[in-house]
């Protein structure tokens, strides 16, 4: 099922039980983030969707967290589990269209009477039923204060739409936004992201202004592609429209050359001058600890559009797990094919909440060969936004990634130090506070793997502890008569 909208997605998340309306009175400033970390990390039963209806101040009622669930993250993709994201994909890798799943992707949007990925162009929509142009001010949006330490407030869950100066091709990115003033945001998208590429284009180029349209709300599965890495030249807006099974409607702008989702709640028109930086941050971040204040550009607001009573979606990040940590799982299942693709050894893979996506990736993989772990971490360094990754763990097959327990054990067992660690030197993500210079530092590739000839290990490797499967079967057989 593909929901038009937010309220859409509101509505059934309500009919299922898993969204819980919050009538009590309530502060933008840390109240809100305070109830929602707690939610996020309480057992399943309590953590819900939260929709805050009375905001101190404001008309407009606050939705966050409705991504925040195994559950919750299916709905929003329209699959009954996040695993049967990685079985679409796969299915798509099947197609009889040569190029790689992404270059698939790319023709998708041009093969609109084959697949309804593509976008849809509009002449109007809900997201324009109130137009504010000199008279926009960012101070009629709830805007959280999320953690004591932050530099301001932030938008949180924003779709951030620019083009390319050269191409014209769109991006769309989820940034988070500072608020400097009411015409004025933090753009923090960072320097190995799509539209940082368009920036550098419009430097290059000696563009004066880039054109962008920030979208908060719209279906959640156009939410959820703002925040998927994927490939430059690859277009969120089909892909999502892709995920949903119906192209996305766009609407142009008002006083941008930008297109926007028609269904969106709230619509923030604007431009960043290519050259211009400002100080950004501090700002609690989704490692836990805070980000440091950089330079960042900045966003110069000409217009707000919106529904006539607009829902406000936004998210907390911070010490995981939280809600971002769900989207980051949607994105594990989906990229998951596509690693095969590349390295068909590969059996499974796991971002666990604990590594905040790039400080530890565990993957499992069928090994054939000396060397055969280094390999796989080598090239997953290689894909995409997996350059970022600061730890890798390489197991076998038979090992269960998602288990933590089992990972830690194979994983400090299996190895000799000397031997099973690679430590190389890469790009690091902009959040990574460890690396000794900024975007820059090491990395580790763990082989956890066992050892064998293969290996001209020098010792006989032993063998895993099992019980009998007869006593395995007479124990369960008589398990009753134990009183246990
Ligand atoms: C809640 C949330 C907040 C995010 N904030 C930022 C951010 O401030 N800056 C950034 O570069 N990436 C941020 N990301 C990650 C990007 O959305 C992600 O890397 C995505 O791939 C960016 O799109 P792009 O690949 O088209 O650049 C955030 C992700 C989530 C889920
Ligand atoms: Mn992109």
């Amino acid at each position: 099922m593909a929901f038009t909208d937010l309220r859409e997605f509101i509505a059934e998340l309500e009919s299922r039980g898993h969204l819980q309306r919050v009538s009590a009175p309530v502060t933008r400033d840390l109240e809100i983030a305070e109830i929602t970390d707690r939610l996020s990390k309480a057992p399943a039963a309590q953590n819900k969707a939260l929709l805050f209806e009375k905001v101190q101040g404001f008309d407009t009622p606050v939705l966050i967290n409705a991504f925040g669930s195994a559950e919750r993250m299916a709905l929003a993709l329209g699959v009954e589990g996040l695993n049967d994201l990685s079985e679409r994909i796969a299915k798509l890798l099947d197609l009889k269209m040569p190029g790689t799943f992404f270059d698939k992707l790319r023709k998708l949007g041009t093969l609109i009477d084959v697949v309804k990925a593509g976008p849809k162009h509009v002449g109007s929509g809900p997201c324009q039923e109130m137009v504010e142009t000199d008279s926009a001010s960012l101070a009629s949006l709830p805007i959280l204060t999320c953690w004591p330490g932050d530099a301001g407030r932030y938008i949180t869950l924003p779709l951030v739409f620019t083009r390319d100066p050269v191409t014209s091709a769109r991006n769309v990115g989820m940034y988070r936004l500072q608020v400097f003033d009411d015409r004025t945001l933090g753009m923090h998208w960072q320097m190995h992201k799509g539209s940082a590429e368009h920036q550098r284009e419009a430097l290059r180029t000696g563009a004066e202004r880039m054109e962008v349209a920030i979208a908060l709300g719209g279906d959640p599965a156009t939410i959820y592609a703002a925040s998927a890495p994927l490939p430059p030249g690859v277009d969120e807006i089909v892909f999502s429209g892709w995920l949903r099974g119906r192209g996305v409607e766009l609407v142009r702008g008002k006083t941008v050359d930008v297109e926007v989702p028609a269904h969106a709640e709230i619509v923030l028109e604007g431009y960043v001058d290519p050259r211009e930086r400002r100080l950004e941050g501090p700002f609690g971040d989704h490692t836990g600890y805070y980000s440091l204040a950089r330079e960042y550009p900045v966003f110069h607001l000409t217009a707000i559009t919106r529904r006539r009573q607009p829902i406000y979606p936004t998210t907390i990040v911070g010490r995981p797990p939280q809600e971002d940590y769900w989207l980051g799982k949607a994105t594990e299942r989906i990229f998951l094919p596509t690693v095969r693709m590349v390295l068909p050894e590969v059996v499974d893979m796991n971002m666990p909440a604990e590594g905040v996506f790039h400080n530890l990736v565990i993957v499992s993989i069928r090994k054939r060969y000396p060397g055969h772990a280094r390999k796989v971490m080598s090239a997953l360094w290689g894909m995409g936004l997996m350059m970022l990754a600061k730890t890798i763990i390489v197991v076998s097959d038979h090992v269960d990634v998602h288990d933590l327990s089992e990972v830690a054990w194979r994983a400090t067992a299996n190895i000799d130090p000397k031997r099973d660690i690679m430590v190389i030197e890469g790009p690091m993500d902009d959040l990574d506070h460890a690396a000794l210079r900024h975007r820059f530092g090491g990395k580790m590739g763990i082989d956890a793997t066992e050892k064998g000839p293969l290996d001209d290990i020098q010792q006989s490797w032993p063998e895993e502890i099992v019980m009998s499967a007869s006593m395995r079967e007479q124990v369960s057989r008589r398990w009753k008569e134990y009183g246990l």
